[in-house]
């Protein structure tokens, strides 16, 4: 118990500094809506002193970005499904609706409540078939980030899950000014086809809370703000994300609260598969920072099969396949036929004799594709210059080409969230990546003044279900 004592002042003498500007203290704690840019709240209706939620099951046909349409499946028109939030200790009912073309369920993960009620089908209950129903009620005694989930895996990778808050009894401290949260999934899409491939071990599209960049909205704060972000994935892949201008601390677990002794700085978080991690800090430095899944793959849309050797197949690399059998699609043959087995998915060496060294002069002769080229961008007396347009001597540079630069600013003009970004701001915008903007309090006041002017969004974006921003003046 000494030693304990001990600790504790140890810590208080220490902590002072590092957690909490003396601001966020004298405020107090409270726990606050959470904010999941680009996706709506779960309504809910009070029936006999029960949390009552209608949660639907069904396809939906989406866009991760402008013109990039998807046929997932997700809940309620939206994917991942809407955001569900109570308080800890209220009894919750969730009406459950199949509107898919097979049968499915709703998992809820993390949950301590009686196994009929888990979602995981053929032990607690049966499959919900199509058309069908099933009522989930519980009394939910536990607090943190959550979330929902069908439980048949490739329904999963067909984007079947949504967050779900529970909001402790205790509000946490120190008490934070904004509270987001983000969803991570991963997509295998190729071109020109709307529907995921749930086989696919390569993934070409990344999205947080369904949008990926430069399409994810913004979550702004003003500067001096503590925020929590909540992260969670489900997909194949782990996800480390980094946030650029300020240290944080993980402060929750898909368990709950980490206790404020074992809090220690990061710059990376990863993010397992079926885990959530709570993050927290000052935001300090005004700045747009990027918050990103640092996975090079990952910081790339569908273009990482337009850039690098990979463009250039049959010109040098060819590892395991072309990017359709990559991708688990086949063009003849079966998936288990000798010729195809060993290549598809990632490549684990066994089609050697489809592999080649990556070499210089991939390129030569061939025109590089719009957008590859910096030289039109350079002036005189530029260090680029070196390299002018189409001057065959680069491609003899090893390695070359790897990357591109095609900002697409026009892609998030409009958007208030976006208001007074540095021009070409969208070109370091791809894939799992989103911004953090610690604002000065004009431009902050400005933004929420555009925002507040904006017309009402449409069916995908139901603004009017989010709670108000909590916001001091
Ligand atoms: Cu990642």
């Amino acid at each position: 118990m000494n030693n304990r004592r001990n600790f504790f002042a140890r810590f208080a003498s220490v902590g002072a500094g590092l957690w909490a500007a003396p601001k966020v203290l004298a405020q107090g704690a409270r726990n606050l809506p959470v904010e999941m840019p680009d996706l709506p709240k779960l309504p809910y209706k009070m029936v006999n002193g029960v949390k009552e939620f209608h949660l639907i099951a069904e396809v939906v046909r989406t866009e991760f970005m402008p013109g990039r349409v998807v046929d997932a499946w997700g809940y309620n028109g939206s994917v991942p499904g809407p955001t569900i939030e109570i308080n800890e200790g209220d009894r919750v009912r969730v009406v459950f609706d199949n509107h898919l073309p097979e049968m499915t369920a709703v998992h809820w993960h993390g949950f301590e409540v009686p196994v009929e009620m888990d979602g995981s089908v053929g032990l607690g209950q049966d499959p919900v078939p199509p058309g069908g129903r099933y009522v989930y009620e519980f009394t939910l005694n536990q607090h943190g980030t959550f979330f929902y989930h069908s439980h048949f895996a490739m329904q999963e990778m067909m984007g079947m899950l949504g967050m779900f808050i529970m909001h402790p009894k205790e509000p946490y401290t120190p008490a934070v000014d904004r509270d987001f949260g983000i969803i991570l999934q991963e997509w295998a899409l190729l071109p020109n086809n709307t529907v995921p491939n749930t086989l696919s071990m390569e993934f070409n599209w990344l999205t947080l809370n369904g949008k990926t960049a430069p399409a994810t909205t913004p979550m702004l704060i003003k500067q001096g703000e503590r925020v929590r972000i909540r992260l969670i994935n489900l997909g194949m892949d782990h996800h480390p994300i980094h946030l650029h201008g300020a240290q944080f601390a993980v402060t929750g677990t898909e368990a709950g609260r980490i206790p404020r002794e074992l809090w220690y700085d990061q710059n990376t978080v990863l993010v397992g598969i079926a885990q959530a991690r709570n993050i927290e800090f000052v935001a300090a430095r005004t700045g747009d920072w990027m918050l990103h899944c640092h996975m090079p793959h990952h910081m790339m849309n569908q273009m990482m099969s337009m850039v690098g050797p990979i463009t250039h197949t049959g010109h040098g690399l060819h590892t395991g396949g072309g990017m359709q059998e990559g991708m688990g699609i086949m063009r003849q043959g079966g998936a288990l036929a000798e010729e195809n087995g060993p290549a598809l998915g990632r490549g684990i060496g066994l089609a050697g004799d489809r592999e080649r060294a990556t070499s210089n002069l991939v390129a030569a002769g061939q025109q590089m594709p719009a957008g590859h080229d910096m030289s039109a961008m350079t002036k005189p007396g530029d260090p680029m210059e070196r390299y002018p347009k189409d001057d065959p001597e680069k491609k003899k540079i090893p390695g070359y080409p790897q990357d591109m630069w095609m900002p697409m600013d026009e892609i998030g003009a409009g958007k208030p969230e976006n208001y007074g970004l540095r021009k070409g701001w969208s070109g370091a915008m791809m894939g799992m990546m989103t911004l953090v903007r610690v604002l000065p309090p004009e431009l902050y006041d400005k933004i929420m003044d555009l925002k507040a002017k904006q017309p009402p969004a449409g069916n995908k974006e139901k603004k009017d279900d989010m709670p108000e921003h909590h916001h001091e003046n």
